[in-house]
């Protein structure tokens, strides 16, 4: 394994459709990464195993999501003193508020920094672990400089549209 800077885990398979929104955009940043599954409940020591190999392969952020009670957030910021970067994934049930507060309610001294249920908190904690790895990499800085100036640009180019077709066709185009 070569090295890396982000560690990503997951608590099943049933995960990686929303795990791929943190990939691409870490794939985006340039930023290198490995992907697991490995589960707090189902396979503990194999946790416990990642967080120390990536710790050796040179990782200094982690991002860790997980369904349901979503353990997993916590349980890796046990393993490690690098930042952890929690996402809730939603399950069947409580639209994700089952996770969200598993992840975010971690007793004092060990902290897990919760992004938003679902998609947008997968993308974002892939950002999120770029901000924290922008303090010491200036090409991440940069980069991270890119994509908010592309961000930017694409609500400039939308608010051009709405006004140039008005908003009964935007929302007749955009439904297509
Ligand atoms: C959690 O339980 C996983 O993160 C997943 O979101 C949820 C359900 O897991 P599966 O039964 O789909 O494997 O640990």
């Amino acid at each position: 394994m070569g090295k890396i800077k982000v560690a990503v885990l997951v608590g099943s398979d049933s995960d990686l459709a929303m795990a791929q929104e943190t990939v691409k955009v870490l794939e985006e940043l340039g930023i290198e990464h490995t992907l697991n599954v490995a589960s707090a409940h189902r396979t503990p020591e194999k946790v416990k195993k990642i967080v120390k190999d990536s710790e050796a392969n040179g990782a200094e952020v982690f991002i860790a999501g997980a369904g349901m009670s979503a353990a997993l957030p916590g349980v890796v910021a046990a393993e490690t003193i690098k930042p952890v970067i929690g996402i809730p994934f939603e399950g069947k049930a409580f639209g994700g508020l089952d996770a969200l507060l598993s992840v975010i309610q971690m007793p004092p001294g060990i902290p897990v920094g919760s992004v938003a249920v679902g998609k947008a908190g997968a993308l974002n904690a892939a950002i999120y672990a770029a901000l924290i790895l922008a303090v010491k990499h200036p090409e991440i800085r940069k980069k991270v400089e890119v994509y908010r100036k592309k961000l930017s640009a694409s609500v400039e180019q939308k608010d051009k549209k709405l006004q140039d077709i008005g908003i009964k066709k935007y929302i007749e185009e955009n439904r297509r």
